[in-house]
């Protein structure tokens, strides 16, 4: 298997992590995205979306998008399991995944915060204005939900990791890169500490990869 993806691309780390967490050996192929790596003609015959990552699998098949990356190896290599047994219990943790992958991560995105400097031609004090908003906006959310609910444990859900951590521990890593103040997530930065004493989670954020070596 080969992930194509970046260091600091946390749709990339999330894949990172579950590989890692199934013990699945995996050849890292690296894209500098502030380069434009990802809009090479290469790239864009693996994934004509131009985002990382991609996942090729050894017969050649590629796999794009994070979550149906991640589902994938969680239905091909069920253990151990990312996602709990029951209906209700699934839906809560996709519910969690969804809200950093659908509604926080897109707004911070590479592409939309260069169209909002080059295109917008927004000074970098508005664009950061732009990004730490939407992270606080998301994380409140989170934040009441992860707090609030009984079935939150050492874990978004139980004690145990899944989906839902491994999308939630990249999303904590690009805020604090940006400065995002955490100080208001309680909840949110217990679950990130007790993912990264983990070594899948460790092994697979962007200081622990060639690109953070060169
Ligand atoms: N929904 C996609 C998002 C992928 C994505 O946005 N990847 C970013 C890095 S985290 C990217 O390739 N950005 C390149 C760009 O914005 O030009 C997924 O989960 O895989």
């Amino acid at each position: 298997m080969k992930l194509h993806n970046f260091n600091l691309s946390s749709a990339s780390y999330r894949v990172r992590i579950a590989l890692e967490l199934k013990g699945l050996a995996y050849e890292y192929v690296s894209y500098v995205l502030r380069r434009g790596d990802q809009r090479s003609d290469g790239f864009l015959k693996l994934n004509p979306q131009g985002l990382v990552p991609a996942l090729e699998l050894d017969g050649g098949t590629v796999l794009a998008q994070s979550a149906a990356i991640i589902e994938y190896l969680d239905e091909a290599h069920p253990n151990p399991p990312l996602l709990p047994k029951k209906p209700l219990a699934r839906a809560r943790v996709r519910a969690i995944a969804q809200a950093i992958c659908c509604d926080i991560h897109p707004l911070n995105n590479l592409r939309v915060l260069k169209y909002l400097s080059n295109e917008l031609a927004l000074p970098d004090e508005v664009r950061d204005r732009w990004y730490h908003h939407w992270i606080t906006v998301g994380f409140e959310g989170l934040e009441k939900q992860l707090a609030g609910e009984p079935e939150t444990g050492r874990f978004c859900h139980g004690d145990t990791p899944g989906l839902a951590d491994i999308c939630l521990v990249p999303q904590v890593t690009n805020a604090r890169r940006f400065n995002v103040d955490l100080a208001s997530f309680p909840t949110i930065r217990r679950i990130d500490e007790a993912c990264m004493a983990l070594p899948a989670f460790t092994a697979a954020a962007p200081e622990n990869q060639p690109e953070a070596k060169a």
